[in-house]
C-alpha cells in the first residue's frame, strides 16, 4: 500500500496506508450548530462552532475524492428516550423536550427530528454511514468498531463538535481500541476556546498519548 502522510502533524508525522483510513465526522448536527438547538439551550453561543464548518467541508470533499470511507455520527436518542440514562436527562433536562425558541418545534437530541439533521454544508452523501449514538463517545452503544473492522480501517481522521466533549471522548475510545487517530484542528470547535486549545494540547502531549493533530490544509494535501 502507498501511504498518506501529514509531515506537519503534531507531535510528529502521521501516516496511514491507503485503504486503511476513514474519516469520522462527529455530530455536525443542527442541535449543536443552529440557534435554538441543544447547544444554545445550554447557554452557548453557536457561532464559534460554525466557524469550523468550511474546513470540515474541505476535508470531507477530499476524503470523498480519495475514496476514503466517511462515517457521520449524530448524538441521537430514541423517541421514547429508552437509551438516555436518567443521569444524563437529569443534567441535560432539555433532551427529548421541545424548547422555546428551538429548531422548528424539534425535540432536542431525538433521532429523526429536524434538529437532529446534519448541517446542510456537511450532509451525508448517498452510501455514507450515519451512526446514531446515545453517548458522547461514538463507540458506546453502537456498531462503529465492527463496521471499521469490517472495512479494514486502522487509522481515523476526525472533524466535529464539540472538541472536548464528543470529539475527544470518541478519539479516546478509538485510541483504546487500537486506532491511530488524528484530529483536524481547524475542523473542530468548542463553545469554550480554552477547552479546544487544552484538548488539542492534551491529545498530542506525552508523545501523542491520544493521537495527532494537523491543519485541514495539510490533511487535504496528504489525501491527494
Ligand atoms: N456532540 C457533543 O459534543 N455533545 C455535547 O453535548 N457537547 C457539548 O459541548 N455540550
Amino acid at each position: 500500500h502507498a501511504a498518506g502522510e501529514v509531515a506537519s502533524a503534531k507531535p510528529y508525522p502521521f501516516a496511514w496506508r491507503v485503504g486503511e483510513c476513514a474519516l469520522v465526522m462527529v455530530d455536525w448536527q443542527r442541535d449543536f450548530c443552529d440557534d435554538g438547538g441543544f447547544g444554545a439551550s445550554l447557554g452557548n453561543d453557536v457561532t464559534s462552532l460554525r466557524r469550523a464548518i468550511p474546513a470540515a467541508s474541505r476535508v470531507l470533499a477530499a476524503a470523498r475524492k480519495a475514496g476514503m470511507p466517511v462515517i457521520h455520527t449524530l448524538e441521537a436518542h430514541a423517541p421514547d428516550l429508552s437509551d438516555c440514562p436518567p443521569a444524563k436527562k437529569a443534567r441535560c433536562p432539555a433532551i427529548g423536550e421541545i424548547v422555546v425558541g428551538g429548531i422548528e418545534g424539534s425535540r432536542v437530541l431525538v433521532a429523526g427530528e429536524p434538529g437532529n439533521a446534519l448541517v446542510p454544508e456537511l450532509a451525508a452523501a448517498e452510501g455514507e454511514v450515519v451512526i446514531r449514538k446515545p453517548g458522547k463517545g461514538a463507540f458506546f452503544g453502537t456498531d462503529l468498531h465492527t463496521r471499521l473492522e469490517s472495512l479494514g480501517v486502522k487509522s481515523l481522521l476526525f472533524t466535529g463538535v464539540t472538541t472536548e466533549v464528543c470529539v475527544q471522548t470518541t478519539m479516546r475510545e478509538a485510541n483504546d481500541r487500537g486506532y491511530e487517530c488524528l484530529l483536524v484542528e481547524d475542523a473542530t470547535e468548542s463553545y469554550f476556546p480554552e477547552f479546544k486549545a487544552a484538548t488539542l494540547a492534551m491529545i498530542t502531549a506525552q508523545n501523542g498519548i491520544v493521537g495527532w493533530t494537523a491543519s485541514a490544509a495539510d490533511v487535504v494535501a496528504a489525501m491527494k
